[in-house]
């Protein structure tokens, strides 16, 4: 580091942390910076991970499902899964969301809705990283408002079929297994929507990869084609009933978002710090000047004030129970921040700020959809403001 103190000391934020939660921190960190971040601008510019491998070291890790127990989970603690969260996304955002994917979503699910037999047939080797999972809540006309989702399953006999498409859906051509929402006639409206467990290999799925994005890059992104695929009767996940369904494996996601987007904005924080250190300008280093100092103890602010509110809701949910509208304001705050201080950092490092040589602009383009999805900050807003007030804006 060029200056004296980082973030991290100034706000002391290590005091708030048990030894065993630094020592998973510090390997958590040790991986992403030895194994991912020699390679992470390279697979970010050319639009490919290796997503496979990749799942395989990160089971090595851990960390996939780590904060669920059995089933070859590490069963850790929120604020465990949160600082590695943290570290991973100070790599690259598209690591953080493949385990969160993996993780909190497609495992979730099974682990929390499913039926032993799913449970036994793959919650081990997701942990492991030898199947990977998808999550398929979102349709290319309802992302918000999923609870209007077209895909259809229908009785046949004993087995069901399922018709429709899903969008934007992470892991999702590199996925064994996905976790597919979609309605039923068991009850009515948004209550008849029902889980499945789907083997990608099932006729009728097919999963084309989006291209040409500019954010997330390090990340596979995918339709999901479901055309009469036909599963039997135990697909279905047998606990989960109405939206709540999804909607709790969402909590989960968002809660990583709340470390990992923090762990983002640091990354951005230290890199400018070391920028402004050794780049001169008008003959000075950029970081003795009154205004450089004045943004980086601004985003200094943020980024610690977004560590203690992570903190915080990982200290919640370790005591038994967070609300969706305190996940909620971790989510909207933390991401909406975290993408100002990358914007800012930007600033600083100039036209080296657009390069792929500097993590900044990476950050930057992936905070945008990280701001995004698992909730856009205007769904986040209605949430806290419909707890504040009690009154629903939604519709
Ligand atoms: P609403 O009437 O409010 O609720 C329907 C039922 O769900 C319950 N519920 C929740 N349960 C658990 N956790 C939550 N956060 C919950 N929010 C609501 C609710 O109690 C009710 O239960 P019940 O038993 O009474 O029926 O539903 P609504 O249709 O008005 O929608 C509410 C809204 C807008 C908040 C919700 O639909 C929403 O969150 N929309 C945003 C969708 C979203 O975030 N999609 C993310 C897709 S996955 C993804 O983006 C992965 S990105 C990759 C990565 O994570 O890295
Ligand atoms: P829309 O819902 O169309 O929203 C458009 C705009 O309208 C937004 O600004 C929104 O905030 C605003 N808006 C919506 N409702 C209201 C309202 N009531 N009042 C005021 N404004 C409102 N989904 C999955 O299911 N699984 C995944 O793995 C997954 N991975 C993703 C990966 C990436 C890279 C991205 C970009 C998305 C991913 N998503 C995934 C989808 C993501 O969850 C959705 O994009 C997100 O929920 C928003 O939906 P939308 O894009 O359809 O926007």
């Amino acid at each position: 580091m060029a200056g004296t103190s980082t973030v991290t000391e100034l706000f002391a934020l290590d005091s708030l942390l048990s030894d065993e939660e630094r020592q998973i921190r510090d390997t958590v960190r040790k991986f992403g910076e030895e194994k991912i971040r020699p390679h992470i601008a390279g697979w970010f510019d050319e639009a490919r991970i290796p997503a496979k491998e990749l799942a395989k070291e990160l089971g090595g890790l851990g960390v996939l499902g780590m904060h669920l127990e059995g089933y070859g989970c590490a069963g850790m603690s929120a604020v465990d899964y949160g600082l590695a969260c943290l570290e991973l996304e100070a790599i690259d955002s598209g690591i953080r969301s493949l385990v969160s994917v993996q993780g909190s979503l497609a495992m979730f699910a099974i682990h929390h809705w499913g039926s032993e037999e799913q449970k036994n047939e793959w919650l081990p080797r997701m942990a492991a990283g030898d199947a990977l999972g998808c999550f398929g809540l979102t349709e290319p006309d309802f992302g918000s408002d999923p609870g209007g989702m077209r895909t259809r399953a229908v009785r046949d006999g004993s087995d069901w079929v399922l018709n429709g498409a899903k969008m934007w859906i992470t892991n999702g051509s590199v996925a064994d297994v996905a976790v597919v929402w979609a309605n039923t006639d068991l009850e009515e409206g948004s209550r008849g929507i029902r889980g499945f467990v789907v083997p990608t290999d099932t006729p009728g799925f097919s999963a084309p990869e989006i291209r040409a994005k500019m954010s997330l890059r390090a990340s596979v992104t995918s339709e999901l084609v479901l055309q009469d695929v036909r599963l039997p009767e135990s697909a279905m996940l047998p606990k989960a009933a109405g939206l709540r369904g999804p909607l709790s494996c969402l909590n989960e996601a968002r809660f990583g978002i709340i470390f990992g987007s923090i762990g983002a904005a640091r990354d951005c924080l230290e890199t400018a710090v070391d920028y402004a250190a050794t780049r001169l300008v008008f003959d000075k280093p950029l970081a003795s000047y009154q205004l450089t100092q004045a943004k980086l103890a601004d985003m200094a602010l943020e980024v610690g004030k977004g560590h203690l509110l992570a903190y915080q809701l990982g200290r919640l949910k370790d005591a038994g129970h967070v609300e969706p509208a305190q996940v909620s304001l971790g989510k909207l705050n933390n991401c909406r921040e975290a993408i100002k201080v990358a914007r800012e950092c930007r600033t600083i490092l100039a036209a080296n700020g657009i390069t792929l040589e500097y993590p900044v602009i990476r950050h930057a383009n992936n905070l945008e959809s990280v701001l995004t999805y698992e909730g856009t900050s205007e769904v986040h807003q209605l949430t806290i403001g419909r707890a504040l007030t009690g009154e629903s804006a939604f519709r």
